[in-house]
């Protein structure tokens, strides 16, 4: 049984204010092309496949032109997918029905009574039976009402008891080939999940949504998704593929993959990332404005990729950007890393950074912000002046 494992493809996404439809059609061309080469049984799409709860019409065509494309190839590959914690379930859901009669089976909505049960596909190959389990992300309020009073404490006994019931049930048969689809943080008592920028916002930092493998320890493997970067966990069958294209300038050194995973006989597995070449890159350049400029006419990336600069002049440019941007035209941040800026980052930790109480407020940053850099104080018809510009704008965007 050969599978390529997907998930948080996240369409509909910007990068910084740059809209990345283009990329995500280019990429998503290229999985469809692997699928023609590699042919595999089933594509495990494991959650967060738009950005946004209510996805543009934009990015429903994008999604649909994917589906589209991969309906021509033939035989036909079957199609599997839950919801991520971005995707609305409502909307995900919509017309499953209908596409369950085309191979492409959605999860979206958790089991809403006590007879209803997670939705689980058999394909068969050469060796037999492999039953797909399909989880949509849950949150324990999601399924508690199926248990009783108190057996529902955090995310791991939810995800544990659910589990449980298909058991009960005679759903989910241990003895046989099963594969886990689901959208979940999991960890291994030995590891955690390498994080990186673009799954941290949605990822809850007290680690009460953390899901123990022990959990999952029975199933021949685990098509995971919800952490952006391609690893496995404790062990090679349970596993994150990533996103197909980076979301953050902090996998710039990720390589993209779709994680293409062998089911043989009952306990074998081989696991291949079959690699991913993104229409523009996302990196980081770091130098003086003059090396940087100097270096670009080598840079045969320069007019494409999403970059993100750090200038290390001591004597500050005017306006970089102006310059920078006619060779790289799509820049993502400029930052300084400097004495000066060294110095303000080493006053913040030493202050223990703006927490709690410290935070200032918009007058007394700019105002600090303009001691730095012109040398001379805000007279007080200039900061009478800014703080009439900054209730404006608050108004504005109460
Ligand atoms: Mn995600």
């Amino acid at each position: 049984m050969r599978i390529f494992h997907l998930s948080d493809l996240h369409i509909g996404r910007q990068l910084h204010m740059y809209d990345l439809a283009d990329d995500q059609r280019y990429i998503l061309k290229q999985i469809v092309q692997r699928a023609h080469e590699l042919r595999p049984d089933v594509i495990l799409i494991a959650g967060d496949i738009y950005d946004k709860s209510v996805p543009s019409g934009e990015a429903y065509s994008v999604f649909d032109d994917f589906l589209n494309e991969l309906a021509k190839i033939s035989p036909a590959i079957s199609v599997m997918i839950v919801s991520g914690n971005h995707d609305s379930a409502q909307r995900l859901q919509y017309a499953s029905g209908f596409l369950e009669k085309h191979h492409i089976y959605v999860a979206a909505k958790p089991p809403a009574d006590a007879d209803d049960y997670l939705k689980k596909v058999t394909l068969t190959d050469e060796c037999g039976e492999v039953n797909f389990f399909l989880f949509p992300f849950i949150k324990p309020g999601f399924v508690r009402h199926l248990f009783g009073e108190g057996e529902i404490t955090d995310y791991e006994s939810a995800f544990r008891k659910m589990l449980e019931r298909e058991v009960e049930k005679g759903n989910l048969d241990y003895t046989k080939r099963n594969v886990l689809v689901a959208h979940q943080f999991f960890a291994a008592r030995s590891s955690s999940p390498q994080m990186c920028d673009s799954e941290q916002a949605s990822i809850n930092i007290g680690g009460l949504d953390k899901i123990d493998t022990s959990v999952i320890k029975d199933f021949d493997y685990a098509a995971l998704g919800h952490i952006h970067g391609a690893q496995c966990i404790g062990e090679e069958r349970f596993r994150y593929c990533g996103t197909p294209l980076k979301y953050s300038v902090s996998e710039e050194h990720h390589v993209k993959s779709i994680t293409m995973a062998e089911l043989c006989r009952k306990g074998e597995l081989r696991i291949e990332e079959i690699p991913l070449k993104p229409l523009c890159d996302v990196r980081r350049i770091r130098g003086t404005l003059s090396g940087i400029l100097e270096a670009a006419k080598d840079d045969a990336g320069a007019a494409d990729d999403y970059v993100s600069i750090v200038l290390t002049d001591e004597k500050e440019p005017y306006r970089p950007k102006e310059v920078l941007s006619e060779v790289y035209p799509h820049i993502l941040e400029i930052t300084i890393d400097n004495s000066r800026t060294r110095a303000i980052a080493g006053a913040l930790s030493e202050a223990g950074g703006y927490d709690g109480g410290k935070m200032p407020t918009p007058v007394e940053a700019f105002r600090e912000f303009y001691q730095l850099m012109q040398q001379q104080q805000l007279s007080g018809e200039e900061e009478d002046i800014l703080a009439g510009l900054i209730e404006g704008v608050e108004d504005e965007t109460d």
